[in-house]
């Protein structure tokens, strides 16, 4: 093939990738046509040309991330990955062919049951590295992703068997350069001189109010400089030659990040619409269309056509680079099984999210004790002696590991950093958003991790949270400073509505233990989850360590809600409910009640989440519809409790922000003691009379 012919042929596949675009939104009447036109150049060249993707296999461990972080140019991915021919992992295949992405999604685009959804779902359609739509969350999880590979790279990497040595790349526009997180996450990398991170900015200089003149006018690149990354400028979108140059420039830099910067046309090609916000978002209309697939050299009339040569030119150059790099790779592990089987073992245990078979061999029992320790210290203490038998089990906090209880103590733990990159310990820096991104990057590049910060702060991170928990991905957070309880600090330290909001989550498994040997089994419900991320919701202040042989054995925690206290003949005549640092409220209130013969039973309810899953039986058993006296103690917002005292029941509960005042003093205000609980439970006797137990 002579040069020219090269290029034509390239312009071709170019071309299609914009017209297949044109014709989705258009079809579904529906979608973001503008970007997918401006920026095909720029993702052809970086798939055509470098990345090392397998289109047999798209959950090859080693294989090159592509992460479009512009989610709403979505039909410019489905392009990419249709034409590449990217088969669909076992069980998502949909007809003929078992592709990723056919041409019957192509043409159902944004339609219900399409592998085409409006923006990229992860789970849903093969190839999608990471769920992306809202801005800067595409970004700023490709960091976690490089930080998975340095990680991966000094922990299993051997001489001579370079296993991760993947690159991550994330195409970025002008919306993902605004959003504040980014900049979190670019900070970070950044610091961590991620050496094979290169995102891609599409800069086209419109969003959906119009020229990005009304509102952006800040130095990206001097900004990015400043902050350790490699800045690389493409005059030309269309220019492939020279993004090319770039990506080279990247691939010969390992001690910093960079970000390549691509000057395009948002809708390049559209007769009126090129360079106007009208292209951002909305179907071009049949004649603009037709024009743009004019300037193109397409038949104006033809729908999601697919000209002779280009299939195959993708195969030629995409598909047979990631299938040789594939290759190589499968013969580089067999051979590294043979010489470091330990170390192949945990790579297959890790990639199948599975536990190593001692995992919780060292798992404590606390004895009682009425002083007890706050349930972060617990906490703390069970991750070390977990983390010390699973050694892909890592993370930190948001520059608060000394109060979280967070940080891996044993010797080999050591910290991440750009000099020991096979560190445990991560210093996310003040940055909530971008760590809760990074952890969902690393969890999707196989390894456990744990992110930690106060629980007032979660509402800095809630985007990525609330993506981890749409992608099903088992990360650990572990909030600490759970309650107006942790005083001093005051109302903005304090929180009260995010227990109920990340309730809210659909998936999200929130467990908050009453005292240590809760802890103990609140980390071993979550270590074994899979597919959902958890958040341990854990106290600042000591909380006792409640006496097992008296009450029942914290295995319940499992359960979600369990019978901790009961009445000497189990038919209480009030039902005492509470999570956390409320259940020793309770179990003082059942004491004295007890002392007076008032049959009560404390209901231990650590996680909503896990009780709502048990049986109807199990439910029944543990709140027994006969007993309509209930109270409820949680030093949190009332939202939700109504479900489980009845209209009738009292819900001791926080209904304001709370107070700047030590711990006790702001408990007490109010009415977070005993005292409280036994008045309401008294109150809820006389208004309900004896249980109704036959
Ligand atoms: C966090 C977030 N805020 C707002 C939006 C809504 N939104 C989608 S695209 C867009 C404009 C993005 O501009 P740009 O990245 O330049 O994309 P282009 O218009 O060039 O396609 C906005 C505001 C979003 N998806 N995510
Ligand atoms: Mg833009």
């Amino acid at each position: 093939m002579t040069a020219h012919e090269l290029q034509d042929l390239d312009l071709r596949c170019i071309n299609t990738l914009r017209t297949l675009a044109i014709d989705q939104v258009q079809k579904a009447n529906s979608g973001h046509p503008g970007t997918p036109m401006g920026a095909a150049p720029t993702a052809y060249c970086l798939w055509q040309r470098f990345l090392r993707f397998d289109p047999q296999d798209a959950a090859w461990p080693d294989r090159d991330r592509f992460v479009l972080s512009v989610g709403h140019a979505s039909a410019l991915l489905y392009g990419l990955l249709h034409l590449c021919g990217v088969k669909a992992d076992t069980g998502l295949a949909t007809n003929g062919g078992g592709l990723a992405v056919d041409m019957a999604d192509l043409q159902s685009f944004r339609q219900g049951g399409s592998r085409c959804t409006g923006h990229p779902e992860h789970g849903w359609t093969t190839g999608v590295e990471t769920t992306t739509g809202p801005l800067g969350q595409g970004v700023a999880t490709s960091v976690g992703m490089a930080i998975a590979q340095a990680w991966l790279a000094a922990t299993y990497n051997r001489p001579g068997f370079p296993l991760f040595q993947h690159r991550v790349f994330a195409l970025a526009g002008d919306g993902d350069m605004m959003e504040g997180l980014s900049a979190e996450a670019a900070s970070l990398a950044g610091h961590l001189q991620l050496g094979r991170l290169c995102w891609i900015y599409d800069c086209n200089r419109i969003s959906i109010e119009g020229s990005t003149a009304l509102t952006f006018t800040e130095n990206v690149g001097a900004r990015f400089a400043a902050c350790g990354w490699q800045v690389l400028q493409v005059a030309d979108a269309n220019d492939i030659e020279a993004t090319a140059l770039a990506l080279k420039t990247f691939e010969a830099t390992d001690d910093r990040p960079t970000l390549v910067i691509v000057h395009s046309h948002i809708a390049w090609g559209a007769p009126h619409k090129q360079d106007s916000a009208a292209a951002h978002g909305e179907p071009l209309g049949v004649e603009e269309a037709r024009g743009a697939k004019e300037f193109y050299g397409f038949d104006p009339d033809a729908s999601f056509a697919v000209p002779d040569g280009v299939r195959e030119h993708f195969s030629a150059q995409f598909g047979l680079r990631g299938t040789a790099a594939h290759e190589a790779w499968r013969a580089r592990l067999a051979a590294y099984r043979m010489q470091y089987p330990d170390l192949a073992a945990q790579i297959d245990q890790m990639q199948r999210r599975e536990l190593p078979d001692d995992w919780d061999a060292a798992l404590p029992v606390l004895e009682p004790d009425a002083k007890g320790l706050a349930t972060r210290d617990a906490a703390g203490r069970v991750l070390n002696a977990i983390a010390a038998h699973v050694p892909w089990l890592l993370g930190g906090a948001a520059d608060l590991a000394p109060s979280t209880k967070t940080a891996l103590t044993f010797d080999f733990a050591g910290a991440f950093e750009p000099a020991s990159p096979a560190g445990r310990n991560f210093h996310f820096g003040i940055r909530e958003h971008a760590m809760c991104a990074a952890a969902s990057g690393m969890a999707l590049s196989g390894l456990r991790p744990f992110a930690a910060s106060f629980l007032v702060f979660t509402d800095y991170a809630r985007g990525a949270i609330r993506l981890a928990t749409m992608m099903g991905l088992p990360v650990i957070y572990v909030w600490t400073h759970d309650s107006i309880a942790m005083g001093e600090d005051g109302p903005t330290h304090q929180p009260v509505e995010q227990l109920a909001s990340m309730r809210a989550m659909p998936g999200m498994v929130l467990l908050r233990p009453a005292d240590a040997n809760e802890v103990v089994e609140a980390w071993r419900v979550v270590m074994q989850l899979r597919d959902r991320p958890a958040s341990l919701v854990l106290s600042r202040q000591a909380l006792p360590t409640l006496d097992r042989a008296r009450y029942a054995c914290a295995k319940g925690v499992a359960r979600g809600a369990y019978v901790l206290a009961d009445a000497d003949d189990g038919r209480p005549d009030v039902l005492l409910l509470a999570s956390g640092s409320e259940v020793a409220l309770c179990i003082t209130a059942y004491e004295q009640l007890k002392l007076e013969g008032v049959k009560a039973r404390v209901v231990s309810m650590p996680s909503w989440d896990l009780f709502e899953r048990q049986d109807e039986s199990y439910r029944e058993q543990v709140l027994p519809d006969a007993v309509q006296a209930r109270v409820s103690v949680e030093a949190a917002s009332a939202v939700g409790w109504d479900r489980y005292v009845g209209r009738h029941g009292e819900i001791i509960a926080m209904r304001s922000f709370g107070l700047s005042a030590p711990g006790k003093v702001v408990q007490a205000r109010f009415g977070f003691d005993a005292a409280h609980v036994l008045a309401a439970a008294r109150r809820q006797l006389a208004r309900h009379g004896a249980g109704g137990f036959a």
